[in-house]
């Protein structure tokens, strides 16, 4: 089928009398017949992609803009009275939970955009993210039934099932291909668990609940069977066209492991290859160190997983059996070397009966990359600073990008027409021809400060639409959304908004033009400090969107189920990105890239691709507050005492006490009183205040008064902002592509 066959289709479809579920599968249908005539045969060399998590979100524009037929099917329905935007109804694929998974998305989008063989593998699970609503300013988590509408954009390999045995069980993995649509038609392949009740549990959720040894032995269930099922069947696809000779399979195939949920991978292969086709230990693994890659995402030391040895060992004695070995062989590695024992230590795989996950993969990882420039000094300098001294050649940084297909031509037509008018259409297809708008900003302000009020306004009628609340349309849109993390300081927004509103009341603040901050975020089910977080702001959202002495200059709205497809109106309709995470502990973030391009400026710390941004953008284009790194590591050696800010501070103490006296309620749960503790006494595994919320507080404050008066003088305002979509090239996920397939993968 070719697009003329396409329109004509579409033109003779009947749509009088069908829901918008079955208009939804019959247009999906014809446009992959449209897709799958255009499939591209496997390159020689092909980069895999694992990943526990895909964020897709909504497949049907993205994929029909891909095609080059979005603006012709917007038409013919319209003839036919059918409004395109209808289709939102769908449910976004949120097969993922941030930035991670986000990212994953924005890899394959971008590599099938450049025509690079990159696939992905992954699950498919039967509910993604779970779906929150706001009850009584309560989280409430309600299960993401994705498919409800059907899944017209994946198609079930019935005959290419691979079996995965586990020590208690063995569970079919039927895979299920979703092709990634650009100048190559490439595949993300999820892998569906069938068998059992129990076996059919492994994909049924993303993230269970792991506070038990019942959740804990289903994450690593999840982890090796969709890892097993990939490097089985990339095994298996070598032999049957190479045969049996595995000297030459990292000059066929490339893995890069995205995170640690897959690292198992390591070890299946070389099971395999052992097992199966009675290649040597030593062999095997000279193998997988050059196929295997592994990119990190975080320093948080409760993120990095570490296996149990008693459960690997219990569902999976082989695995359990080499990794002890890989320890061993490491151990012999390190002598040579001449570590210390203390370095041993450190870099060791096995330790304490637990599986390093992040050890593993860098010991045998042919590279091992960062996101962000600091983030990858980072790891040079603390997390793998041993691992650093002795295999430096594997380090190497990747900043994150964003594509600028999903992220700005499909989210906000009306910015990518300005560009066309400015500079033309070469853009489209060569982001670093952006930078050019840089020479035109001053000419277009008018017409972009037009559009960005557009945009605006359409998000405005949206959460109305979705929240019930309204926004007047001359409200600046502060915004952050993200997942909702202590470290990420969705509560030190709080607690400046609060600030604000005070100085509002007693009108220390003057001349404040009006704001609204919007949050979005979903915490983790079990994760009992975010969730008081969400409580809290939802109570201060209540409490300022009606009083009725300032609710003209200041609102809060805390959205409801935050996705990708409620992420491509925020960023279009925002004026000021925060990225406020504690230095040092945001790996990158990509947020806060897709709200450069779309011309909103960052008020943020120096911390992960902030840093990048400013440099690109112009600290003078953007407002950088708060401590950065050195300034962190140096309070924690020195100590820190966040309790004598509050003494100092009255307006610190204003904020902060709100949690306990009696301003808000927590509806008795006792949840704002564990926030008040965490900041003022500290935890058992952390001091008082771990985030530095109070250390970074009224400088915070300070930049967005600044922001606010700065505002005032729109024109030149909306230059700073123009100045970042025009500078926002360098973030498009199609040059960190370029960058992994030049540098890690070879293709
Ligand atoms: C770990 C152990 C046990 C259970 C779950 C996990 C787990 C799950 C998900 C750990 C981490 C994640 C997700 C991390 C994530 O999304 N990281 C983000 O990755 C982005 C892409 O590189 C960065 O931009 C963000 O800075 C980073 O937070």
């Amino acid at each position: 089928m070719d697009i003329t066959q396409f329109t004509k289709k579409l033109k003779e479809l009947e749509t009088e009398g069908k829901s918008t579920q079955e208009l939804y599968n019959e247009i999906s249908s014809l446009a992959m017949s449209l897709a799958l005539s255009k499939e591209s045969k496997p390159a020689e060399k092909n980069a895999y992609y694992l990943s526990m998590e895909f964020l897709i979100g909504r497949s049907f524009f993205n994929n029909l803009m891909e095609l080059g037929v979005l603006d012709e099917t917007r038409e013919i329905l319209a003839r036919k009275g059918i409004d395109i935007n209808v289709f939102e109804e769908i449910e976004d694929a949120a097969l993922g939970n941030g930035g991670l998974g986000r990212l994953a998305a924005c890899f394959l989008d971008s590599a099938a955009g450049l025509g690079l063989p990159l696939h992905g593998y992954g699950i498919r699970y039967k509910y993604g993210l779970f779906k929150q609503a706001i009850e009584n300013g309560f989280q409430v988590e309600l299960p993401d039934n994705w498919q409800r509408f059907g899944d017209p954009w994946s198609i079930r390999k019935e005959n290419e099932k691979r079996i995965i045995k586990f020590a208690d069980m063995t569970v079919t993995a039927v895979p299920y291909d979703m092709p990634v649509f650009g100048k190559r038609v490439n595949v993300l392949r999820l892998w569906q668990a069938e068998g059992s009740e129990e076996a059919q549990r492994i994909s049924e959720y993303l993230y269970p609940a792991d506070d038990t040894e019942e959740g804990k032995l289903l994450r690593l269930r999840q982890e090796y069977f969709f890892s097993a099922a990939a490097v089985g069947e990339l095994v298996e696809k070598h032999v049957k066209k190479y045969g049996r000779e595995f000297e030459h399979f990292a000059d066929y195939n490339v893995i890069q492991l995205n995170d640690t949920h897959p690292v198992l991978a390591i070890v299946e292969f070389i099971r395999i290859l052992k097992t199966d086709y009675k290649v040597g230990f030593a062999e095997a693994l000279r193998i997988a160190k050059k196929t295997f890659a592994y990119t990190n995402h975080t320093v948080l030391p409760e993120a990095l997983e570490c296996w149990n040895a008693d459960l690997v060992k219990k569902i999976l004695p082989d695995i359990y059996a080499l990794l002890i070995k890989l320890y061993l062989t490491q151990k012999d590695e390190f002598a040579l070397l001449k570590c210390s024992a203390e370095e041993a230590a450190d870099m060791a795989i096995y330790s304490s009966d637990r599986f390093s996950m992040a050890n593993l993969a860098v010991f045998v990882g042919k590279s091992v990359n960062g996101v962000a420039k600091l983030h990858t000094e980072i790891l040079k300098d603390s997390l793998f600073r041993t691992a650093y001294k002795y295999y430096p050649e594997k380090f190497q940084n990747k900043t994150n990008g964003i594509t600028q297909r999903r992220w700005l031509m499909l989210c906000n037509r009306e910015l990518s027409e300005l560009i066309d008018k400015a500079i033309g259409k070469e853009w489209r297809t060569d982001i670093s021809e952006l930078s050019r708008l840089g020479g035109h900003v001053p000419a277009i302000t008018d017409e972009f400060t037009m559009v960005k009020a557009a945009k605006r306004k359409q998000l405005f009628e949206y959460i109305s639409r979705h929240e019930g609340i309204e926004i007047p349309e001359h409200f600046i849109v502060y915004s952050q959304v993200k997942r909702l993390h202590e470290y990420k300081r969705q509560l030190m927004t709080a607690f400046a908004i609060l600030e604000i509103y005070k100085g509002l009341k007693d009108g220390t603040i003057k001349n404040f033009q009006p704001s609204v901050f919007l949050f979005g975020a979903k915490s983790a089910p079990s994760y009992k400090r975010a969730k008081a977080i969400i409580k809290f702001i939802n109570e201060i959202a209540a409490k300022l969107n009606s009083d009725e002495e300032t609710n003209g200059l200041l609102r809060v709205v805390f959205v409801q189920n935050y996705n990708v497809s409620y992420a491509e109106k925020i960023v279009a309709g925002t004026d000021v990105s925060l990225q406020v995470s504690t230095a040092g502990l945001e790996a990158s973030g990509t947020g806060n890239m897709k709200f450069m391009m779309n011309g909103a400026v960052t008020c943020g710390t120096m911390d992960g691709a902030n840093i990048e941004i400013v440099e690109l953008a112009g600290k003078e284009n953007n407002y950088i507050f708060g401590a950065e790194v050195d300034e962190i590591e140096r309070l924690k050696t020195e100590g820190y005492e966040p309790e004598k800010l509050l003494k100092t501070n009255a307006l610190h103490n204003y904020a902060v006490s709100s949690l306990i006296d009696g301003t808000f309620s927590d509806d008795g749960t006792g949840c704002f009183k564990e926030l008040y503790d965490a900041l003022t006494a500290g935890a058992s595994w952390h001091k008082p205040d771990n985030y530095f919320v109070l250390h970074d507080l009224q400088s915070y404050v300070e930049a967005l008064l600044k922001i606010n008066a700065d505002y005032q003088d729109k024109k030149s305002f909306a230059v700073k902002q123009l100045k970042n979509t025009a500078f926002s090239a360098f973030f498009s996920s199609d040059r960190t592509i370029k960058e992994y397939a030049r540098d890690i993968w070879n293709i």
